[in-house]
């Protein structure tokens, strides 16, 4: 068989990743090869990604990867966070730096999608948790605004395969998450993109998770372990990669991806859309193997993150592994944070949010300077666990699935205190899945692909990738 090596890219909105997986022996060794910090920047009071800086990022991770896989590199494929896009002209070469989703433009843009095709309509059409993110609200605020078009818009992951070489796509996992694709049928819904005026033609083809795009060209194709590499399109959807790295079968399990955001759900052969799943706001986003990732976002470790970055610039900042030790010392607050609050997903000051949603309710308000820290990430993490309990009894009576277990993948997934608090909550058997399981189930759906599993679409090629998720899972370095 094929012994050379794999790469895995994996963007995040606070950090990007490129890793490697050699055989030894036959055997997998999976390890991190380059990681650069990432953060949407404000320019001209909009919120952006630094396009260059992740490019060159990425790039000196491939570099890296070729200089160390002597035996040459069979594939690379691309996840990432979902909903933002980059618009290219006809040669592909990007139009300017990418919004990030948090930017506050949607806020109107959701409000006029909503005049033109309503909200409950919207909810038929896709299936889809409505939240002002999603690349819809978004490439209608471009509308707005007057900004030029481009020839097509792509989802990030999606743009650096196609940077590298590989064909333009909308990789279906991640397609799910602009809210332009039908539920039933994976193919962007005319009627939305006709009751918005958003062209048709801009949008590129959706392809299945495990697509080959085709062979890195350009630059690094110049590196000899670059020779005949394919460009994989995994689930680019960085969630649906990390339920994907999931090495779990059966019907009895529920998943929480835990990063900065919580996407707390389970997976289901069909998608459901019933009066109650849309009153819920639930979502069925694509997954790999032609499931469904069925869940809701809840505000992860972004409440966290901020909150740090906040303590920080006092110039008080606090690691997260004290701050745990700080937070666990405390007893369960009297009253828990609505943690889903529109207001709290809005970027910086998160203390003062906190207090503002406090203040709300009649409640006294919390010290908010770097002291005060152990109060409020105590305050952070029972509610989260709340949280996680109240959605996952609504997914089960959605689903009609009873549950016995829980995966927790992800960054936050090492928080033990959060896990504790969260079996408790919930009654269910915790069991931690791999930090980097966007990682893993990246680098299994390759193996799917280039071992021939069949069709992308059926169970086999979903249950080769599970398996697959099982090998990666014993074969990460420390
Ligand atoms: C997680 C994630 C979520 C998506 C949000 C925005 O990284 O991809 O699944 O809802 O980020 O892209």
């Amino acid at each position: 068989s094929d012994t050379r090596a794999l790469v895995a890219v994996d963007l995040g909105a606070g950090s990007c990743r490129v890793s490697l997986l050699r055989w030894v022996e036959n055997k997998p060794q999976i390890f991190l090869v380059h990681r650069f910090a990432n953060a949407p920047r404000e320019v001209n009071g909009g919120l952006f990604w630094d396009l260059t800086m992740i490019a060159e990022g990425l790039e000196t991770g491939l570099r890296k990867a070729a200089e160390i896989a002597t035996e040459g590199v069979r594939a690379i494929a691309v996840d990432g966070w979902a909903v933002d896009y980059v618009r290219v002209d006809t040669s592909g070469n990007p139009l300017g730096d990418p919004y990030c989703y948090r930017d506050e433009r949607t806020i109107k843009s959701e409000k006029s999608v909503h005049r033109r095709c309503s909200p409950d309509r919207m909810r038929e059409l896709t299936g889809i948790q409505l939240i002002r993110i999603n690349t819809l609200y978004q490439l209608h605020a471009d509308q707005l605004a007057g900004l030029p078009e481009g020839d097509q818009w792509m989802n990030l992951p999606e743009y650096f395969l196609s940077r590298w070489g590989g064909a333009r796509v909308a990789e279906l996992t991640n397609a799910t998450h602009t809210q332009l694709v039908e539920l039933y049928r994976p193919q962007w819904c005319h009627e939305i993109f006709t009751a918005v005026g958003l062209d048709l033609a801009s949008a590129p083809k959706i392809v299945p998770p495990g697509s080959d795009l085709g062979e890195v060209r350009g630059p690094l194709a110049e590196l000899p372990a670059f020779k005949g590499t394919r460009l994989i399109a995994p689930g680019c959807h960085d969630t649906a990669s990390a339920i994907a790295g999931i090495p779990a079968s059966g019907r009895d399990w529920a998943y929480i991806s835990s990063g900065t955001w919580s996407l707390v759900g389970t997976l289901l052969e069909q998608p459901r859309n019933s009066d109650a799943v849309k009153t819920d706001n639930f979502t069925n986003l694509g997954a790999v193997g032609s499931r469904i990732c069925f869940h809701k976002n809840v505000n992860g470790m972004w409440l966290i993150e901020q909150s740090m970055a906040y303590w920080a610039a006092e110039g008080k900042p606090w690691s997260i592994a004290d701050l745990v030790k700080a937070a666990e010392q405390i007893g369960k607050p009297d009253t828990l944070l609505d943690v889903d609050d529109e207001d709290l997903l809005l970027p910086e000051r998160m203390p003062e949010r906190i207090n503002a949603q406090r203040a709300k309710k009649g409640l006294a308000p919390l010290d908010t300077s770097s002291a005060g820290a152990p109060v409020i990430a105590n305050l952070i993490f029972y509610s989260l666990a709340a949280r996680y309990a109240k959605v996952l009894d609504r997914i089960s009576l959605h689903s009609g699935k009873k549950f016995k277990r829980l995966y927790i993948v992800g960054g936050a997934s090492q928080n033990e205190f959060l896990n504790r608090l969260t079996a408790e909550a919930t009654g269910l058997d915790v069991h931690r899945g791999a930090v980097e399981s966007s990682t893993i189930g990246n680098f299994a759906v390759q193996m799917a692909c280039l071992e021939g599993m069949g069709d992308k679409v059926t169970g086999v090629f979903a249950e080769s990738v599970v398996d697959w998720a099982g090998i990666f899972c014993n074969a990460v370095m420390k």
